[in-house]
């Protein structure tokens, strides 16, 4: 199996997360990326791939200009204007206020920001835009004729929408390497998000279409941040009407009931028959992780490897959430062993 990563990870690393009215060292640090590739050295593998340039095409595609515009500019602002902490926004566009982007940076935060946990820094950027590029190339490698690929990438992906950022999320990695596999050729890809969050960016870029099937297994929203997107009732719209399929659930779910959701997921999938599926893993299900409220055990996490390796369609794998740190090396690697020894 190809490992797709890079060291640029390293260049996004906020001090401070606001956690129940704190500032906290954030839950996604650089740590949790070790911790992965030293269970993957552990476990044999060894096939590691820098990334090649990335291509701003396919991003173009998933994210408006103006937001990209941001993103490289944001922390340049911030600093102009001699803040001293890290770039958090202070005022969002809550309903009932207009949509239009301010001159201001206080403004440009609100206005693209989806959670406010997310701090910027002076390296951000060029992590997130490293990030990208994990995922492209493990796109490329799939279009090689590989049949299964993991591409670590940090910071995750899959709350970035179009224009929004937040969730420990700036650029929708997932949603990048599909629309990739689409220009390469594709006719339809799969994403399967099996992080315990629901993946609202991804959800919201393809909602209208018909060539990307959206599936998401996560928290209840009632219960679970984002919150605000991810109920059963999201089904997609005009040509994508029935593209987009969510399985929100309760907490305390097990994988009893988590295992049933993913069932239903792959047959769905099958039906959709796509050239390619992309897998948003995040492995924040887990019992332990400390933000979220399912109880996978790590034995659980090698037995939905092999069921999805059991949908018989070449898998990317791209890394999005797991917060608890001493297991997120072996949750991880166990999807990977559990859909290779299928
Ligand atoms: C990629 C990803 O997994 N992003 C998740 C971002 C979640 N950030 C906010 C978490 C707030 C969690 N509150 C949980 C209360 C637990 N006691
Ligand atoms: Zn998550």
């Amino acid at each position: 199996m190809q490992v797709v990563l890079s060291e640029d990870h390293r260049l996004h690393f906020p001090k401070g997360e606001l956690y129940g009215g704190e500032l906290v060292t954030p839950f996604e640090r650089p740590e949790r990326w070790d911790i992965i590739v030293n269970r993957l050295k552990d476990q044999g593998f060894e096939d590691f791939v820098s990334p090649d340039t990335l291509d701003m095409e396919p991003v173009r595609k998933i994210h408006g200009r103006g937001f990209l515009e941001f993103l490289e500019s944001a922390w340049a602002m911030w600093t102009a204007e001699n803040y001293a902490g890290e770039a958090i926004p202070t005022v969002i566009p809550a309903r009932r206020m207009r949509d239009r982007e301010p001159h201001h940076i206080d403004g440009k935060l609100g206005y693209f920001c989806m959670a406010i946990e997310t701090a910027i820094t002076a390296g951000t950027w060029e992590a997130a835009k490293s990030s990208a590029a994990v995922a492209q190339t493990g796109r490329r490698l799939i279009s090689d004729g590989a049949r299964l690929v993991f591409s670590l990438c940090r910071p995750p992906g899959h709350h970035a929408a179009r224009d929004l950022y937040g969730g420990y999320c700036f650029l929708n990695n997932a949603g990048i390497a599909a629309q990739a596999f689409l220009d390469a050729g594709a006719a339809r890809v799969s994403i399967l998000d099996v992080d315990f969050h629901h993946g609202n960016g991804t959800q919201d870029i393809f909602y209208e279409r018909a060539d990307v099937q959206f599936l998401s297994l996560h928290g209840d929203p009632r219960d679970a941040f984002p919150h605000f997107l991810g109920y059963a009732d999201e089904k997609g719209a005009g040509a994508g009407e029935g593209f987009n399929i969510n399985y929100p659930m309760r907490p305390g779910s097990a994988y009893d009931i988590w295992g049933d959701a993913l069932e239903d997921a792959c047959i769905r999938v099958g039906e959709f028959a796509p050239d390619v599926l992309v897998v948003s893993l995040g492995v924040d299900t887990y019992k332990d992780d400390p933000i979220s409220f399912f109880k996978l055990q790590s034995d659980d996490f090698k037995t939905y490897g092999a069921r999805i390796a059991e949908v018989g369609i070449p898998t990317h794998f791209v890394m999005e959430g797991g917060y608890a740190i001493d297991e997120i090396g072996v949750n991880t690697v166990n999807v990977l062993q559990g859909f290779m020894d299928k």
